[in-house]
């Protein structure tokens, strides 16, 4: 790769840990920092995004950061309290998230603060401008900065960008709740090229371009837009699964599946998602629920482990979800517990990817059942770690992964007695009948990997050039 690559996130893909009272920066190991990390290292390019609050260090350590986020090559763009709570709390998370995900019953009454997100977002365009060079390539991700390649665009008007939605696009009629709803598309069209996960996302913003701005996409994937062209690609993400199928065969990962063996009879169900009201986790508890109520067979003899990561609790929306599931699994427990046996074993951490890993190598059966997922990489994390061939996943249909996924049990997740007869089918299934299907998620897993999710990606924004 010729060009500078610089990269453009909410947030950096760094954590910032006190090792002996010294503040070390790492690298997180997250899916998109794993896929970006070798074209970001190849072509000597730039991270910028915000690395989170640095205001707790004093001169010496913040100056200490700075200096090892620089040997990163990552542009740290700092946010105000006000900033964080207006732009990345209330119009990200409280507004454009529960939108994208189909629930407008979730928004505000009163939402406010489109000018501190476009401030923000014009932020954004700065640092990049600043940074830029003839010849780079820019690539923008997610909801926090839909308005970036235009305010790009308007700085440079030559640079080449490419723009990634991580979530769904929702449908227009539920899209057209938002009052910026043109506003927030220009932005995404001052990109050159504007991906989603699956089809199904590319077709609603095509049917928004229509409504809003009566423009068609050509055959060959082109909208013209004004004096320039943008290209709309469909380009479902992947995982590194080589990476986590080594990993998963690790001695590390080795003792986790130790631990967690189950006494004979007895199965492993396994929940991994952030505690996020789009992740289907309520429904999934009272599935299995219904199982243990009309199969008593598997009362004493299932064992579902769910860990829910801590997420946006500075939303009220998050702490009140956070409520209802716990009280759930408490409901849940408590009709069916006994001395001896707690049929759900509820965290709400954040695990290492050992533990993940290990997870999902343990798990007789694994539910990835949200309401609506831009992709959901549990599912494919799940078939990377799957070296035994074993293991049966049952997945939601609104998953974007459900597109490539169609050899794992397929449920409608609102559909709670269709999802415990699909747990029930899936902890019953022959072990020729799991080997085949889970051989085909594996085969479609290492054939679309994150690294040529990434590699395909820039190459269909060169293309053009
Ligand atoms: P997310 O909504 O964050 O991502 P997801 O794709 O499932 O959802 O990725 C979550 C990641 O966090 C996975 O790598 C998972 O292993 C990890 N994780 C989850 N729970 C964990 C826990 N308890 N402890 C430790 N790690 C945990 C958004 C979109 C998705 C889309 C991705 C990538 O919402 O639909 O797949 O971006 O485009």
């Amino acid at each position: 790769m010729a060009e500078r690559l610089i990269i453009v996130s909410n947030r950096l893909p760094v954590t910032v840990r006190a090792e002996h009272g010294e503040p070390i920066v790492h690298m997180s190991i997250g899916g998109l920092a794993t896929g970006l990390r070798a074209p970001h290292e190849r072509s000597n390019g730039l991270w910028i995004g915000w690395p989170g609050s640095l205001g707790e260090l004093d001169p010496r350590g913040r100056e200490n950061v700075l200096r090892q986020l620089a040997e990163l090559r990552t542009i740290p763009l700092e946010l105000e309290q006000r900033e964080v709570e207006i732009f990345y709390e209330h119009i990200s998370n409280a507004v454009l998230w529960p939108t994208f995900h189909d629930r407008i019953d979730r928004l505000p009454l009163r939402i406010e603060g489109w000018d501190v997100y476009d401030a923000v977002n014009a932020r954004f365009a700065d640092a990049v401008a600043e940074q830029y060079r003839p010849g780079d390539v820019v690539w923008v991700h997610d909801y926090q900065l839909m308005r970036v390649p235009a305010l790009l665009r308007d700085r440079i008007p030559d640079a080449r960008i490419g723009f990634f939605l991580h979530i769904p696009f929702p449908n227009p009629e539920i899209y057209f709740a938002l009052p910026t709803r043109a506003w927030l598309v220009e932005g995404m069209m001052g990109a050159d090229l504007v991906g989603f996960h699956t089809r199904r996302f590319q077709g609603h913003f095509r049917a928004a371009l229509r409504r809003l701005f009566g423009v068609e996409m050509e055959a060959a994937g082109h909208v013209p837009w004004g004096r320039r062209r943008v290209r709309l690609g469909v380009f479902p993400i992947g995982v590194d699964t080589a990476g986590l199928a080594a990993r998963a065969a690790s001695p590390e990962v080795d003792t986790v599946v130790r631990e967690l063996a189950t006494t004979a009879g007895e199965r492993l169900l396994v929940g991994i998602d952030r505690l996020d009201y789009s992740k289907g986790i309520p429904r999934r508890f009272l599935a299995v629920e219904r199982l243990l109520a009309t199969r008593p067979e598997w009362r004493e003899r299932i064992r579902f482990v769910q860990v829910a990561v801590p997420s946006r609790g500075a939303v009220a929306a998050y702490r009140e979800f956070r409520g209802e599931v716990e009280g759930l699994v408490g409901r849940i427990n408590g009709r069916f517990g006994t001395p001896t046996w707690t049929p759900i074993h509820y965290m709400h951490r954040s695990v290492s990817t050992d533990v993940v890993l290990g997870l999902c190598r343990a798990a007789d059966v694994m539910l990835v059942t949200p309401l609506r997922d831009g992709m959901n990489l549990v599912a494919k994390e799940f078939a990377a770690s799957r070296i035994d061939e074993d293991g049966v996943l049952v997945l939601s249909e609104f998953a974007g992964a459900a597109d490539e996924l169609t050899e794992a049990l397929l449920v409608n997740p609102y559909d709670i007695d269709g999802t415990a007869d699909a747990i029930h089918a899936a902890l019953t299934m022959d072990p020729a009948e799991r080997r085949r299907r889970i051989r085909s998620l594996r085969q479609q897993v290492s054939a679309h990997d994150v690294h040529r999710w990434v590699a395909t990606f820039l190459d269909t924004l060169s293309a053009d050039a």
